[in-house]
């Protein structure tokens, strides 16, 4: 009996600073209802969904900073999520900005849950790979403020769920192999990842022609390379003036794309996801006990920047 998953992608269009949470639960749920008339069982929202992409602001007032955060989850914003997904018995996974109370002090992380098909959240995940800047950067178009709003996650854990072994991770956590081979050493089966992604890289502005690409690239490698299925989810179009790329899509362990969005807008795309597939390759090319050698691996978790070898000196790329 093959293990189905029916995964849907629900991409969000922009989210402008105005628009309340009740605004953006009315458009989840109506992507939910579009959802469930499809027959998904699960629904993947993006990154940071309840509010607009508060981090490309630099701000210094803690209360203005809180506003964007959820202290409760399920809260009063979110609670019709909650019920609808009850009453269609459809889950989902949601990214929100948490403020935790952690040994009497606050702490801020950039978060997801995963929900299953009863409303009961069976995982929550905080964000790993926190791009960007702690400082004003005035130099830049807009801000990208995340090491200084966010403290990072303590890590990559799978959940058995939806018949299967789940994982996720956000965003910037997409582009690193480690993200994907800490859950796939875990068995993982399906990696959930919601993303907000400027066109712009303010760093490296000769890549913005080629963000939609490394979005694609990053997920088609790691879902091939853990034989998992790996579903990406943008909020995209123009927020607040900062355009951000689409490109929501899902892939299959084999590493192609079999289902993605087509707009920057708010859309409700859909595969049917046989978790029995990623065996195909977890089996074969990428059975980790057969093949892998970890003694020769050691520099990945020792090592945290690049040392140069003795005698070797840096190409000038790198010493600018
Ligand atoms: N929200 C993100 O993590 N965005 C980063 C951008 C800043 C490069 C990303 O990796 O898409």
């Amino acid at each position: 009996m093959p293990r189905y998953v029916n995964v849907a992608l629900g991409q969000l269009g922009p989210i402008q600073r105005a628009d309340s949470r009740a605004q953006v639960v009315q458009r989840l749920c109506a992507l939910m209802r579009e959802a469930h008339a499809v027959g998904a069982h699960l629904i993947v929202y993006p990154e940071l969904a309840l509010t607009t992409f508060f981090p490309r602001w630099y701000m210094e007032d803690q209360a203005e900073i809180d506003s964007f955060f959820e202290r409760e989850m399920p809260n009063e914003a979110t609670r019709p999520l909650f019920a609808l997904a009850r009453e269609l018995g459809i889950g989902f996974y949601l990214g929100y900005a948490e403020l935790a109370e952690e040994g009497g002090r606050s702490v801020r992380y950039n978060t997801s849950i995963l929900v299953d098909r009863t409303a009961r959240i069976v995982a929550k995940y905080r964000k790993v790979h926190l791009p960007g800047h702690a400082e004003h950067e005035p130099w830049r178009r807009f801000q990208h403020l995340e090491k200084r709003y966010f403290t990072p996650g303590p890590g990559f854990g799978v959940t058995r769920a939806f018949g299967g072994v789940m994982g996720m991770a956000i965003c910037n956590d997409r582009r690193w192999a480690e993200t994907y081979r800490v859950m796939g050493l875990q068995g993982v089966e399906m990696v959930l990842i919601g993303y907000n992604t400027p066109v712009h890289n303010a760093p490296a502005p000769d890549h913005d022609d080629l963000s939609l690409f490394h979005n694609e690239l990053s997920m088609q490698a790691g879902a091939y390379q853990n034989g998992t299925w790996v579903v990406g989810v943008a909020k995209a179009g123009v927020e607040e003036g900062v355009d951000s790329i689409g490109g929501s899509c899902i892939v299959a362990p084999s590493g192609e794309v079999v289902a993605r969005c087509l707009t920057k807008g708010d859309e409700m795309a859909i595969a049917r996801c046989d978790l029995d597939f990623c065996g195909i390759y977890q089996r074969t090319t990428f059975d980790f006990d057969r093949h892998r050698q970890p003694h020769a691996y050691g520099l990945i978790v020792e090592r945290k920047g690049v040392t140069l070898a003795a005698g070797e000196s840096a190409p000038a790329a790198r010493q600018a």
